[in-house]
């Protein structure tokens, strides 16, 4: 379809008007958005139903990707982009009088995510529908999303993400594609002309109802689907005959009680709780999921003996396990195959994705809150156990400690990990280290049992969003440089690394870089009343507040940066503005201690005359992906400091090395694949590696009390911390030095300190020869391309999947 600037000046008048009721000058901002993002849905609409024609032809294989998060951020801007209306849908309203920018700033973010795993989630998405890949995902719609942050008195303060309380145009409610999805009740054995079959009695049933939201591929016709799924009670509003009964209370206890399980997105990103509501939204998800693509499969006119064939299902991380038992569930008791070949059919449809060798964050579920739960799916879940239990005693037979730790079942918990690695045909990290990490430590009992099924797919973002669209500016440049291939095939990119011999070039990155950190600037004014200088070095750290990301490293540096100007008042340094931004998980106490830390030390380093327009330190509030898109071009500095081992691979890394920041990096996760590409001189790394990370844990040897001991400056910003300096309270900042000193850091946060020190005066002498940063920047930019999630996608439907990209006539 040809959609002219006329055109769409036409059908948004005539959209308005239908939507709202009145004549557009009378409407406000907020109807504005919403009249375009309705537009945006028609205009993508015939795609997306033949889209969907294409694909029950069963042509090609169905990907379904079940995640617990989806952390889309905004839709307007990249849905735009995608359709290829951008520029003439500005120029359209811009005639009507409107500001396109001004709507999309009405667009409230979409967060079901807590982070890098739901963000990852979404750059998938992106990727699947741009680089034809017939990609489906699966989640669910949480009413609230993940808090809100509030910054009060320097503490974090959560208000409840109500994303939804404006209406949310891009999403299409399928009432017919409902699921019923059983909870509790009790299995009978019944015996069926020969045959046993178990049956799932005096169950609470509840219904999942799916909302779909249009997921736009990049200028190809395509258009892939989310679906998230909600719960309602099944048939009534409420129980009537209660309400005739008087009991009108009780009914609306029931329906609250259902509709509890889509309510809320659990607020954690590395810690597991063992919570029943978790249980029973993973639950949801997979039993909703698994059903509705049996069902589609089926009607398609699939046969159920080839569903593997037709059918790739991946599980981000272990939340959406139970797809395995789930999928056996239905295979055996409702389309009557045997276990082996269901169990076959279950194997080669499933892949796994880990995220994180943090040990607290690994999900086992207690058996008997389980059993009561699902008692079906359990019942599953040990005959899996059992034999595959068998098979590892014929294998090392005797060895009784071995087994038992590779059980699914044990201790009275359900494993998730190993169910996953056990009922899956394909187990990825997401960087080179860390699938080494699983292989050979976490994983190394599983990894000799079934070698083939691990693999390394390294993470990728999309650069539609990461690029193009948070940095307009950027982009022209490239453009103008290097054409316009990139923008279909990232890794064109490395063209631009010729041009960086051209002195105006750089000379004209600076500059992009300058007003994205003036933009920037204003919005830190806008939002938290500070003035920061555009021409001082942006270090940027944003993420998850975590320990083992190490926020508290960069802020001893800031103080120990401090106490040196305050030394020396005339300290020759290139003025820094560091900003942060994350939230900590609610139950979180250190790393909720930890922003208190970051705003005192803002507080106080912000306010003292004598620091004057050196350092400036901000806290950026309510971090999320359309904040994320105002940071990320305008960082000269990419901090991704985290304990070596600790971060699977981290993603923010990309988005800032793209846009043409420097990291400051331990060789962690994705970063030493960042080195590999850009070279070491444009990177800079300090830090513990792996093997010596690792040899502290395993024969101990770290003391931070020596330290603290022997290095004076160490000792100096650790008093700081209870000495009044940053806070009248000396307590408020106990439980971080206490952390650091009297629990020895399992984050070796001292040990990397001094290092850390001397890599940042490094960039403090780098930055004075700017041609030669610009130098750096341009090669990170050029070097970028490989981290687009068009690479990762095509690994994983290629290595995983067996999916093939689909070509259609359009
Ligand atoms: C059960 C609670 C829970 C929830 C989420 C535990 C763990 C998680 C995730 C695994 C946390 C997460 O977002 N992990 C991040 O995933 C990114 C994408 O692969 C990686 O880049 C990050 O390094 C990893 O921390």
């Amino acid at each position: 379809m040809l959609i002219t600037k006329n055109k769409i000046i036409e059908d948004y008048k005539e959209k308005f008007l239908e939507l709202h009721g009145k004549e557009l000058v009378d409407g406000n901002n907020l109807q504005k958005y919403e009249t375009l993002g309705e537009l945006v849905k028609k205009y993508s609409a015939k795609d997306w139903a033949s889209t969907n024609k294409e694909y029950s032809k069963l042509k090609n294989k169905q990907v379904y990707y079940l995640s617990m998060e989806f952390l889309l951020g905004r839709l307007l801007d990249n849905s735009l982009l995608n359709l290829g209306i951008r520029e003439t849908c500005e120029e359209a309203l811009k005639e009507l009088n409107i500001d396109l920018h001004e709507l999309e700033d009405m667009e409230q973010d979409q967060g079901l995510g807590n982070g890098g795993l739901g963000r990852l989630a979404a750059c998938f998405l992106d990727s699947m529908a741009s680089t034809n890949i017939a990609g489906h995902g699966f989640g669910i719609r949480y009413k609230y999303g993940f808090f809100e942050q509030q910054i009060i008195d320097g503490k974090q303060v959560e208000v409840a993400d109500t994303w939804l309380k404006s209406r949310n145009v891009w999403e299409i409610k399928k009432t017919d594609k409902s699921e019923i999805v059983k909870f509790y009740g009790k299995v009978e054995m019944e015996v069926k002309k020969g045959k046993v079959k178990f049956v799932h009695k005096d169950y609470e049933a509840v219904l999942a109802v799916p909302y779909d939201t249009p997921i736009i591929g990049y200028k190809n016709n395509l258009v892939n689907t989310l679906r998230l799924w909600s719960v309602e009670t099944i048939c009534k509003e409420f129980d009537f005959s209660a309400f005739a009964r008087g009991e009108f209370i009780k009914s609306q206890e029931y329906k609250n009680s259902v509709e509890a399980i889509s309510l809320v997105l659990y607020p954690e990103d590395s810690f597991y709780e063992g919570k029943l509501l978790r249980l029973k939204q993973e639950y949801l998800l997979v039993s909703a999921g698994i059903q509705n693509i049996v069902n589609e499969y089926k009607s398609n006119g699939g046969n159920i003996s080839l569903f593997n064939e037709s059918v790739a299902i991946h599980i981000n991380d272990t939340h959406p396990t139970l797809a395995i038992p789930e999928l056996m569930r239905i295979l055996i008791d409702e389309e009557g195959l045997e276990w082996e070949e269901a169990w076959e059919i279950t194997q080669s449809s499933v892949s796994y994705t880990n995220h994180t060798i943090l040990a607290e964050a690994l999900e086992k579920w207690e058996v008997d809150m389980f059993k009561n739960l699902l008692p079906r799916v359990y019942m599953i879940i040990e005959e899996i156990n059992q034999r595959y239990c068998k098979e590892l005693w014929s294998i090392y037979p005797g060895e009784w400690d071995k087994i038992s730790r590779m059980s699914i079942i044990g201790d009275g918990y359900i494993r998730m990990a190993s169910l996953d690695i056990v009922g899956s045909h394909s187990v990825n990290g997401v960087a080179k280290l860390h699938t080494e990490i699983l292989k050979n430590q976490e994983m190394s009992e599983f990894y000799s049992l079934y070698p083939s099924k691990f693999n390394n797919k390294t993470n990728g973002i999309t650069h539609r969003r990461w690029l193009i669209k948070c940095n307009p500016e950027l982009t022209e440049l490239l453009k103008s440089t290097i054409g316009e291939g990139f923008m279909k095939k990232p890794t064109d990119l490395k063209m631009f690394q010729e041009h960086l011999k051209d002195s105006s070039v750089k000379l004209a990155l600076a500059n992009i870089k300058l007003e994205n950190k003036k933009r920037l600037s204003k919005e830190i004014y806008n939002t938290k009343g500070i003035m920061v200088n555009p021409n001082s070095i942006f270090d940027v750290q944003v993420k998850r507040i975590h320990a083992y990301k190490r926020q508290t490293l960069n802020c001893l540096r800031i103080m120990d940066l401090y106490n040196r100007i305050i030394d020396n008042p005339n300290l020759d340094i290139v003025p820094r503005t560091f900003i942060f931004a994350g939230k900590a998980a609610p139950g979180y106490y250190l790393a909720k201690n930890t922003i208190e830390l970051i705003n005192s030390i803002s507080n106080k380093i912000n306010n003292d005359y004598r620091v004057g327009d050196k350092i400036k330190v901000v806290m950026m509030d309510n971090y999320r992906v359309s904040l994320a898109e105002k940071i990320v071009p305008a960082a000269d500095l990419s901090e991704q400091i985290s304990t070596t081992t600790k971060e699977a691979s981290g993603t923010s890394n990309m988005k800032f090395m793209m846009n043409g920041a420097i990291t400051m990096a331990t060789l962690d996760g994705a970063n030493i694949e960042i080195k590999d590409a850009v070279g070491p001189e444009n990177i800079i790394v300090f830090g513990l590696n792996a093997k010596e990370v690792f040899n502290y844990y395993k024969n101990g040897g770290y003391n931070a009390w020596d330290i603290y001991n022997k290095d004076s400056r160490v000792k100096r910003v650790m008093n700081n911390l209870i000495d009044g300096t940053y806070s009248a309270d000396k307590e408020r900042f106990k439980p971080i030095y206490e952390s650091l000193l009297n629990y020895n850091d399992e984050f070796f946060a001292l040990r990397d300190f001094n290092d850390y020190i001397d890599a940042q005066d490094k960039v403090d002498k780098l930055y004075r020869d700017l041609d030669k940063w610009q130098e750096m920047c341009g090669v990170n930019i050029a070097k970028s391309g490989i981290f687009s999630s068009d690479r990762t996608i095509n690994e994983y439907a290629t290595g995983i999947w067996g999916a093939n990209t689909i070509y259609r006539n359009l």
